[in-house]
């Protein structure tokens, strides 16, 4: 994709460049978070958050679930894309037509206008928990991009390089911000340092990260 394309394809309001590939949108989704809430209670009913294991045997302190076609896991074997939650043997719950719809949108802002996610990883953070700096690789075409979206108590998210030793930047990330990760940026390094103590109206004591993935 061309520089002129992606730029066509931003909104000419709120569209920010991180690094080559990387679109921050703030408050993308804030309009719309009450109505993302209440869709992902129900997805949550079917499939309530838990604390996976690493392949090293850790418990992460991030809960996971997961809607969508495919859900991402870990447990002792690995991690993986899934047509079935480990814990209840059923498929995932269907993406919820809200989750599919910004989640497109906001890809088309930041210059992929085909993005049609098959996974939305739900990520709930509590204070203290954190996310070891890591690439996401176990999708088939880094071609994709990554949506996520950030909702409840803001955190900070940790940004590195192509490799595991190059410094990380640090970005606040702040209820309804979205990010798309595409290009240059799909592969970079990046984690989620612990988060801090706090109360958000929507989330209570928690942030909940969304991310959109084509992982088939
Ligand atoms: C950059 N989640 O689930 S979102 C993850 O806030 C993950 O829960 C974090 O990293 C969270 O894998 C970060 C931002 C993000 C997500 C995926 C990316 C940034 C990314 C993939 C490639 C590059
Ligand atoms: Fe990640």
């Amino acid at each position: 994709m061309s520089g002129g394309d992606l730029l066509a394809g931003m909104q000419a309001r709120g569209a920010e460049t991180l690094a080559e590939g990387a679109v921050l949108l703030r408050g993308f989704a804030a309009d719309e978070a009450p109505d993302l809430s209440r869709a992902l209670e129900s997805v949550l009913a079917a499939t309530p958050f838990r604390h996976m294991l690493t392949p090293g045997g850790h418990r992460m302190s991030v809960a996971m679930s997961n809607c969508g076609r495919l859900g991402w896991v870990s447990d002792r074997r690995g991690y993986r894309y899934d047509e079935r939650d480990p814990e209840s043997h059923l498929p995932w719950p269907p993406m919820p037509d809200a989750f599919a719809a910004l989640a497109a949108r906001a890809a088309k802002a930041a210059g992929f206008p085909a993005f049609a996610p098959d996974c939305c990883l739900i990520n709930r953070y509590h204070p203290g928990a954190r996310l070891a700096l890591h690439q996401d690789r176990d999708e088939r075409d880094f071609a994709q991009p990554i949506v996520s979206v950030s909702l409840g108590l803001p955190a900070t998210f940790l940004f590195g390089g192509l490799t595991r030793s190059e410094h990380p930047r640090r970005l606040r990330l702040e209820h309804g911000d979205v990010v798309v990760w595409g290009g240059a940026a799909r592969l970079v390094f990046h984690g989620v340092a612990p988060l801090a103590q706090g109360e958000h109206p929507l989330t209570g004591s928690a942030r909940i990260n969304l991310t959109f993935r084509k992982a088939a």
